[in-house]
């Protein structure tokens, strides 16, 4: 397995050789518990050593089955080769000079890349910073600088950060926002199509909930005082929700005839995650901005708004920066995880993950009636857990499940405003063997439910 790392001997394998967690995992959290402060929660509480291809090693020596990636970085592999050897050698070259006071190379490579790898022939151009939530808020600062309008539009179930402009863009109070305000203002939310959840039915949700969202928009903001509208494609931390096909095509229309820039966060579905390049491809959709993160850069802190030459250049000199934005290790990085998805063609992959994760997870949902629905793109799928026979939400199932997998050496994450949807973002290197194996162990845990 050349292509994957975290060491020669990390074995590509599940293990569980201790209680989880085991003893110097244990010691660890007593440290951390005395030294971290506690807002920073823990979803499995096993300290990492190594990690690569498609596992996480702990310090007992157990190996789990990553599907969790981080949550969505690692979708080249942790430490994938060709991202260690480009960061590596920019390591040994300089590390930091910033970019705002002379700049190098890698940060016009990528975003060169991010040119030609976003939707849209247009001309583009890019700015980098060093987190996803950074990278909204530039995009929200771009969107009002290009329109000079205030308002910004977001959807239920909306997640896009947590600094104080993101929090007030994120939909969920608990936890992300609880105790934290008070919010920025001009922030206007309106209805998402989420198929699953439409109280008239699936098949009215694209037409109605755009309807809805339009005159949302024009009776209580005014199309013309709205500067942008901001939509995750795959809508991530609300719940792996796709919006009704023919839902976002509307709302890009509805932009474009408005003079409103129409900004997607593909932070979590971008790059390779859905079996494109970016999520937006499957409709169609041609954003005026993008906001990009996670998988760009391997697990290097990397993040941009990429979008039309003449909005991006809409901000006077010196508007965008900071310290750190497109640090040429991360941007060395990144170019290593993007040569790696080209060259291991990794939207096929994520398209073969989906195969074999659909065939499973509907096999599952035909078992155990509390499996409510099957969905999402790529090597982006979730289950929604209901109370059998009602769509009523059921979290504590999903917390059991979640941690029988745990304690059985696989890695899986929950989401969703309900906290009631198990979701699955293997890296895409990851092998079919292992990815079936977890599966096994998701379906142990659903037959071993009281
Ligand atoms: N936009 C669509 O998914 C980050 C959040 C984890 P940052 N999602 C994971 C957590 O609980 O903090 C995310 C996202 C979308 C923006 C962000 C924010 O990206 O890099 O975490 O700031």
């Amino acid at each position: 397995m050349t292509e994957l790392s975290g060491g020669p001997s990390l074995s590509q394998e599940r293990r569980v050789v201790t209680a989880i967690p085991g003893p110097k995992s244990q010691e660890l959290m007593a440290r951390k518990q005395a030294a971290v402060a506690g807002g920073v929660s823990t979803t499995l509480p096993v300290f990492a050593v190594r990690a690569g291809g498609g596992v996480v090693e702990d310090v007992d020596g157990n190996s789990f089955i990553d599907l969790g990636s981080g949550i969505a970085v690692t979708t080249v592999g942790n430490s994938a080769q060709a991202v260690v050897r480009r960061a590596s050698a920019q390591l040994e070259q300089f590390t930091h000079t910033c970019a705002m006071v002379t700049p190098y190379e890698v940060y016009v490579e990528v975003c060169e890349e991010l040119a030609k790898l976003t939707p849209g022939d247009h001309e583009k151009k890019s700015a980098l910073f060093n987190s996803g939530a950074e990278a909204v808020e530039n995009a929200v600062k771009i969107a009002r600088a290009y329109t000079k309008r205030q308002a910004v539009v977001v959807f239920d179930h909306a997640y896009h950060g947590r600094t104080n402009l993101t929090m007030a863009l994120t939909a969920k109070n608990m936890p992300y926002k609880h105790g934290f305000g008070p919010f920025a203002p001009e922030i206007h939310r309106v209805p998402v199509a989420y198929p699953f959840r439409w109280p008239t039915g699936p098949e009215n949700c694209a037409q109605e909930a755009a309807e809805q969202a339009i005159d949302k928009i024009t009776k209580q903001i005014g199309a013309e005082n709205v500067a942008a509208i901001l939509i995750e494609p795959v809508l991530g931390e609300g719940g792996f929700i796709e919006p009704a096909k023919g839902f976002l095509p509307a709302i890009r229309q509805f932009a474009a005839d408005n003079g409103i820039v129409f900004i997607a966060d593909e932070i979590q579905s971008g790059f390779c995650r859905t079996g494109q390049w970016f999520a937006c491809e499957d409709e169609n959709i041609v954003p005026d901005l993008i906001t990009t993160a996670k998988g760009i850069a391997g697990g290097l802190p990397l993040a941009a708004v990429t979008g039309r030459a003449e909005i991006m250049d809409a901000v006077h000199g010196g508007g965008l920066g900071g310290t750190y934005g497109g640090n040429p290790v991360a941007c060395a990085a990144a170019l290593g995880a993007i040569e790696t998805m080209r060259e291991l063609d990794l939207n096929a992959k994520a398209k073969r993950i989906e195969e074999i994760m659909k065939g499973r997870l509907t096999a599952l949902q035909e078992k155990f009636d509390v499996v409510g629905e099957v969905r999402g793109r790529g090597a982006m799928i979730a289950i929604e857990l209901v109370k059998p026979g009602t769509k009523e939400p059921n979290p504590e199932v999903t917390a059991a499940v979640a941690k029988h997998c745990h304690q059985a050496g696989v890695l899986i994450l929950t989401t969703g405003t309900y906290g009631n949807v198990i979701r699955f973002l293997p890296p895409l290197v990851i092998g079919e063997d292992l990815l079936n194996e977890g599966l096994d162990v998701l379906e142990e845990a659903f037959a071993g439910l009281k």
